[in-house]
């Protein structure tokens, strides 16, 4: 006879899953009793569950296994969404178990709000957001769902699943062989078959025959985990990239042919090597408007675009494409690689060296310095294998811009959620998934939503170097307002105020120091890296001056980004046909 709450941490142990994020409460206490008979399973105590929720997602992100977090039922399990929604729009293999009240005092159909104290229907409300969400009713039950839930979260396009157990549930035994099973029933069977594509003589027509290929990478690569396959062959045939955010960090910039990131706030040379293209391969990205901008008519209008995603349901859902085919990358990838090619680009990676050395990430077209640019890019000097966490914002896209990224090296965004608070939680769950250093990058509004979190890198004196670019103001937001409120501040800078950083993180007991002086960065970045205590680096930024440049404004093709060029130069740059106006 076992105990279902030792079962469900042995299920764990057994996917090679030995850390587990969470926050306790009474629903779950007998889950997190167990954790401790395992010696090798370890729990991770945030001071949050928003901050375990973040933690496993990073842990997840940097390990390709499940991260899981535990909740109590109520405040706890709702504490709990905006992690889950992140995932499920990232496509991140998470496991959320919740406590909930015993069968006995809930409410199932019954007319009432609650019965049980912090009864909650986590269930009913993490639906939408999640691959499979479910509340185990009885014993009998609780094998089978525990091996469905985890198979779905990891199979095909990954995403969050939830189990929700109730307290009678996880104190009952029972033998657990004797249980159904998921594996090997009929709906695994059904779940399993595969799609076989036959659309790829196609692909190496048209990758013969083009001559201003460009392959566009989205977070589906790395999800499959496609990146050195897809690198040797890149190589093999010089083709030049590019990436949305999620794909920033599929190939590094070291690959002579990154073409940078595109879209909305791209680098000027990524969206005009985009925008003059004959050929787009889009492996695993949506090509929602961030990339794509809002004017879809002009979108690389000479190019030939075929779309490779797990997810039927995303092939030219946003825009028309011309070939979709419904695959994981990798498995495409080593299709396409056992093909022989006749490529010859030769030409086209003139031009696209051109838009680079034209354009730089850190310098203006008035040719002054874009100093947060440059910031980011004084960082990635310093870093080799770190893994980068980043929140939400304007250092956001500064990052995307200009953090050069090594080979290895893998970078954390909230892509699809956006969701302020993310880098700090998520860097611990990476360092303690990765064992590596972890670089978590943030502004001094997203710092500020999961500040409670440096509790646990003193408590755990975890390797994370906190940077702050601190422009006193809720920048991204600030931006736009001056774009279209009539530089009307409400919420950005009137009424809204940070602290002193480098005392709250002296608090908590960790180092910190602020860069005033820009100049002096360089030093200030020895320093820091030269040790691998947990700090926090309170980068003082003007306060109104920060944009995110280049950027792209409603209507306007990707080519023809804002501040403007003039049309003339703009004109030579292109090889397809400029739009008149
Ligand atoms: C949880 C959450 N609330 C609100 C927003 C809307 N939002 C997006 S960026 C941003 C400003 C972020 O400010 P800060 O962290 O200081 O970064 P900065 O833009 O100044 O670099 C806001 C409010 C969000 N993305 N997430
Ligand atoms: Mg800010």
């Amino acid at each position: 006879m076992t105990k279902i709450s030792d079962y469900v941490i042995e299920f764990l142990l057994e996917k090679e899953i030995n850390k587990v994020f969470g926050y306790i409460g009474g629903a779950i206490a007998h889950l997190y009793h167990s954790i401790e008979k395992y010696e090798n399973m370890e729990m991770v105590n945030c001071i949050h569950e928003q901050g375990a929720g973040f933690a496993s997602e990073g842990y997840s992100r940097v390990t390709g296994k499940s991260g899981v977090a535990m909740a109590t039922s109520g405040p706890g399990a709702t504490n709990l969404i905006t992690p889950i929604g992140s995932c499920f729009f990232d496509s991140v293999p998470t496991l959320f178990i919740t406590g909930q009240v015993n069968t006995y005092e809930y409410k199932y159909d019954k007319p009432v709000r609650q019965i049980g104290f912090q009864e909650t229907d986590i269930v009913s409300i993490v639906k939408p957001i999640t691959k499979y969400a479910v509340m185990v009713n009885d014993i009998s039950e609780i094998r089978y769902e525990l091996e469905k839930a985890y198979y779905i979260s990891q199979h095909g396009r990954k995403g969050p699943v939830l189990v929700d157990i109730p307290m009678d549930i996880q104190r009952s035994e029972t033998d657990i062989s004797k249980l159904k099973s998921f594996i090997n029933s009929d709906e695994h069977k059904e779940l399993e078959k595969k799609v076989l594509d036959n659309q790829i003589e196609d692909v190496i027509k048209s990758l013969n025959n083009s001559k201003r290929t460009v392959v566009l990478l989205g977070g589906g690569v790395k999800l499959s985990n496609a990146q050195v396959e897809l690198l040797s062959w890149l190589k093999v045939y010089n083709i030049p990239i590019v990436y949305s955010l999620m794909g920033k960090d599929a190939i590094s910039e070291e690959y002579k042919y990154n073409m940078g990131l595109i879209g909305a706030y791209g680098n000027r040379y990524g969206n005009l090597t985009l925008a003059n293209s004959d050929l787009i391969l889009v492996l695993g990205s949506r090509l929602d408007t961030r990339q794509t901008g809002t004017s879809l008519e002009t979108f690389a209008r000479e190019a030939k675009i075929i779309q490779v995603d797990i997810d039927k349901n995303e092939l030219g859902s946003k825009i028309k494409v011309d070939v979709e085919i419904n695959s994981n990358i990798l498995d495409f990838i080593n299709t396409v690689k056992s093909k022989k090619l006749t490529i010859n680009l030769d030409d086209w990676l003139k031009t696209v060296q051109m838009y680079k050395n034209e354009f730089s990430s850190t310098v203006g077209i008035d040719k002054n310095i874009k100093i947060p640019n440059l910031i980011i890019s004084k960082i990635s000097e310093y870093l080799t294998d770190e893994i980068v966490t980043v929140d939400v914002g304007q250092h956001q896209m500064w990052v995307a811009q200009s953090l050069n990224t090594k080979e290895k090296q893998q970078v954390l965004f909230s892509g699809g959620m956006g969701a302020m608070g993310f880098a700090l939680p998520s860097a611990i769950g990476a360092t303690i998934g990765s064992s590596k250093r972890v670089v978590a990058i943030a502004g001094d509004g997203g710092i500020q939503m999961n500040i409670q979190e440096l509790e646990i890198l003193k408590r755990r004196q975890l390797p994370i170097k906190i940077f702050v670019l601190n422009n006193q103001n809720l920048g991204m937001v600030r931006q736009f307002q001056e774009l279209y409120f009539d530089k009307k501040y409400s919420g950005t800078i009137d009424d809204y105020s940070v602290p002193d950083l480098v005392e709250i993180a002296k608090a908590y007991g960790l180092a910190s120091r602020n860069i005033n002086d820009i100049n002096n960065i360089d030093k200030e970045l020895q320093d820091i890296f030269s040790t691998n205590k947990p700090e926090l680096i309170n980068i003082t930024l003007d306060k109104t001056m920060t944009s995110v440049e280049p950027k792209l404004i409603v209507n306007k093709p990707i080519e023809d980004m804002h501040p403007f060029i003039e049309k003339e130069r703009l004109n030579s740059l292109m090889i397809i046909k400029p739009l008149e106006k």
